[in-house]
């Protein structure tokens, strides 16, 4: 059983990327090297532990749908490299306020229908502000009535907003890592890590389940990814969820032109989360259209069992929930029916 306490030392001057990794060894039960030594391993060895662990976990090998929903689009004023949503990058995204109650409900309600297990309302803030608590607690309420789970996207929380959230019946709060600190400091200046995993501590502290992942592709190296997976399996207890995003470069951002990864690479990126977090939903996440179904394939193999479900991820696609579930039944996967929540604490 884990300690129910995320970890709180901080990192933020230590200076070389060799004494990080040592602190970061000295913290928590995946070391660096550890995590590197799974990327290293045969892929065939790498999978039959990853299926080992998947099955030994969950053993109905069922696959869960989260919808997501962009509550608030666009204009936001920090630097992700990777987002379209930035306002000072020229993209295509249109800037729109916070939705109504009522479209909320009515997208909520189809995703129900289609089969969805999770709602997630994402918006594009640095922070919400006090009133943004309120009128997204009153979506929370809604969605929760119709029997989903629910998940909020919404920025850094402070402890009180994430207990106001938490009292409205949010289940998950998204709030991702996205990379290695090192790695970190080079796609987004505007917000630190620990800033991050301050937010983190503050929704395990307010009782909600963490769903907390990341992007790969954005130019890190296996180095980094590994350190960015030690990272996350080390948090104590590490996420409920872990999304794991593969870039997708949009125009217009300063990642626009980056080169995809080798998909062999994002399958082990799977089957490693799979291995050091036995227990988390793993999500495949943003840049899913892109990987096609044979890569899909070897990823559900690799232990994902959770997948973003509906056309549109925030403002980028998503492929057609027909064509998931035609996946889902070639490859003979179930998926999740019931509404409980998994949660490591
Ligand atoms: N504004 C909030 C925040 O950043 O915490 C919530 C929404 S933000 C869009 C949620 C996550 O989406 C990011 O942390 C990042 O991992 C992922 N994301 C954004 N743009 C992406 C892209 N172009 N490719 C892959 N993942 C992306
Ligand atoms: C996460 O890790 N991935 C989702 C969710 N959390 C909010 C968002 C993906 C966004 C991809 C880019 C877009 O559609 O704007
Ligand atoms: Fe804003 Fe979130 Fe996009 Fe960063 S990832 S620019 S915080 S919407």
């Amino acid at each position: 059983m884990q300690a129910t306490q995320t970890i709180e030392k901080p990192l933020t001057q230590v200076k070389s990327q060799k004494d990080l990794h040592k602190e970061l060894d000295a913290l928590g039960a995946w070391s660096v090297a550890q995590v590197e030594a799974l990327f290293a391993l045969p892929l065939s060895d790498l999978m039959f532990r990853a299926q080992e662990t998947h099955r030994a976990h969950f053993p109905d090998g069922d696959v869960e749908l989260a919808t997501l929903l962009s509550i608030k689009t666009g204009g936001c004023p920090e630097d992700c490299g990777y987002c379209p949503q930035a306002a000072r990058y020229d993209t295509d995204v249109k800037a729109n306020k916070l939705m109504d109650l009522d479209e909320v409900l009515e997208a909520a309600k189809a995703a129900k229908a289609a089969g969805s297990n999770r709602f997630c309302m994402g918006a594009a803030w640095r922070e919400p502000k006090d009133r943004d608590i309120e009128k997204v607690a009153a979506m929370i309420k809604g969605v929760k009535a119709l029997g989903l789970e629910t998940c909020a996207t919404l920025g850094m929380l402070e402890p009180n907003q994430a207990q106001a959230l938490q009292e409205a019946g949010l289940d998950f709060y998204n709030h991702n890592l996205d990379t290695s600190e090192d790695f970190y400091r080079s796609v987004i200046s505007t917000r630190g890590y620990q800033d991050r995993l301050d937010t983190i501590s503050n929704v395990r502290a307010a009782g909600m389940s963490v769903c907390c992942g990341g992007i790969v592709g954005m130019g890190e190296s296996r180095e980094q990814r590994a350190a960015f997976l030690a990272r996350l399996a080390n948090l104590s207890p590490y996420p409920e969820s872990v999304p794991i995003n593969h870039l997708v470069p949009v125009a217009g951002t300063p990642l626009a032109d980056q080169k995809p990864l080798d998909p062999l690479e994002f399958v082990r990126t799977i089957a490693v989360a799979r291995i050091t977090m036995p227990r988390a939903r793993v999500r495949l996440s943003a840049g899913r259209q892109e990987l096609g179904r044979a890569v899909q394939a070897m990823c559900f193999q690799a232990g994902a069992n959770s997948i973003f479900y509906g056309e549109q991820l925030l403002t980028t696609g998503n492929p057609e929930a027909e064509q998931d579930r035609e996946l889902l039944a070639e490859l003979g996967l179930k998926t999740k029916q019931s509404r409980k929540t998994e949660v490591l604490v």
